[in-house]
């Protein structure tokens, strides 16, 4: 039964149910049933999906060319506290109609930001005194929250890495509050996105000493979330560019060095996005397969980008090919630690239908339901594991497993190559992959 509060906002809408691949009805669940048993578990602990604050009930379709064209009713009124509430039951309600178990925040999508750091801080307690009761009872969950430390003017510099000590002190205050209302409404994970930890022209960058601001502002955060109990991961977001021209945080492998290099490496994993991954130059599937040969693959912002364009774009996930893609490499790499599949997307500036909302989550929902089926038709019906391993086979024994272990040096294998004699390459047989794939969709 969904979870309603005093007002019914998506009033014509029901509970989606798992209707099977043959129903017609778009307001059910195709593929999805959270309980279904796929690979030894179900498929809710293979997909934590997450439902994102932001795009969902805070973005009303502006763009840097015009004002939002979509009307919200639980926007309505004009105390910034009623109205969070007023957006806390419609995500409440939103999420159970769903059978979603989770939601992400940003501080300051909870509640607005007040005019003052305290003001802020009172607007925080009264929406974590509504959000605890809320929570209670609920399946729903917290997977992670965040601060945003980049839509504010002040941030125009940077948070952590701003040149003005005074926004580091005040940016650190702020990420103590978030962390403070994440462990309050009991949430699992914490993330850092760093939209404006970059720079925007070198010639008046330090770069050096703020890599070094921002591994300390880390440190501190994770120090004090300790203190307080928090258990859970932190993770690092990565992206390339935009807002900034450079962001520090460019892509996983950049993320994994930075985490080495400053001995953050124990308690940070990686939030890896789709679109994020793309404008980096990189697949999605490439980026997860990155964090999880570091054992950091730790949560996903689930969207796709737009082929013909280089922006962040946000869509919701329905490209099966690639989700498929990228769900073999978490599959394989033993799945997502700790964290889940946050739909970091919004609906377009166009669908401005409240029942666009349910149609693009459904969407999402079943194309990463449908690719995890899909996933275990390949592993467990073909030979996709047997092609891939055998690739590598001459390293499982003999010469092979000799080099591997340090034992020949580069003298043992001059020789060994002049006494191997003439070879037959070995092909990668990427096509006959690609096909057994397209089988089993
Ligand atoms: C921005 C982005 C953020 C983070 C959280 O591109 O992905 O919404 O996920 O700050
Ligand atoms: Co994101």
């Amino acid at each position: 039964m969904a979870i309603i509060g005093s007002i019914e906002y998506f009033k014509e809408i029901g509970d989606i149910k798992f209707e099977g691949k043959e129903s017609k009805n778009p307001l059910a669940y195709k593929y999805y049933r959270p309980n279904e048993m796929v690979l030894g578990k179900k498929m809710n602990e293979h997909l934590k999906f997450a439902v994102a604050y932001w795009h969902s009930f805070g973005n009303t379709g502006n763009d840097p060319f015009g004002v939002g064209t979509k009307v919200f009713p639980w926007n309505h009124q004009s105390d910034p506290i009623q109205r969070a509430k007023d957006k806390m039951d419609a995500a409440f309600e939103f999420i159970s109609k769903l059978g979603l178990e989770y939601f992400c925040f940003h501080d300051f999508d909870l509640i607005d930001e007040g005019n003052t750091l305290s003001a802020s801080e009172h607007h925080l307690q009264s929406i974590i005194a509504y959000g605890q009761q809320k929570l209670k009872g609920t399946p729903i969950k917290v997977l992670w929250g965040t601060a945003n430390l980049f839509s504010h003017p002040r941030y125009m510099n940077g948070a952590a890495t701003n040149p003005d000590f005074k926004v580091v002190a005040y940016a650190s205050a702020q990420v103590k509050n978030a962390i403070d209302t994440t462990i309050a409404l009991e949430g699992e994970h914490y993330v850092f996105w760093g939209g404006r930890e970059g720079y925007v022209s070198l010639l008046n960058t330090k770069m050096k000493k703020e890599i070094e601001h921002l591994a300390q502002f880390l440190h501190n955060a994770k120090d004090y979330a300790r203190s307080q109990g928090f258990k859970g991961h932190f993770f690092i977001e990565p992206k390339p560019a935009e807002p900034s021209k450079h962001q520090y945080d460019y892509d996983a492998a950049t993320v994994i060095g930075f985490l080495n290099q400053y001995g953050l490496a124990d308690d940070f994993k990686i939030n890896i996005e789709v679109n994020h991954a793309t404008l980096a130059g990189h697949t999605f599937q490439h980026e997860l397969q990155v964090a999880a040969d570091a054992n950091m693959l730790g949560s996903i912002d689930a969207n796709r980008g737009d082929y013909q364009n280089g922006w962040d774009t946000d869509q919701f996930p329905t490209n099966l090919g690639e989700v498929v893609e990228a769900m073999l490499v978490i599959v394989q790499n033993g799945g997502i630690q700790g964290g889940g599949v946050n739909f970091d997307a919004k609906t377009r500036r166009n669908s401005t239908d409240l029942a666009d909302l349910f149609y693009a989550h459904i969407g999402g929902i079943d194309t990463f339901a449908r690719a995890l089926l899909i996933t275990e038709k390949v592993m467990t019906h073909t030979d996709f594991k047997k092609i891939v391993d055998h690739r590598y086979s001459s390293f499982d024994a003999g010469k092979g497993k000799a080099f591997k272990e340090g034992i020949l040096d580069l003298l043992a294998l001059h020789q060994i190559a002049h006494t191997q004699g003439e070879f037959k390459p070995t092909s990668g047989k990427q096509e006959l992959l690609e096909n057994i794939i397209n089988d089993c969709i």
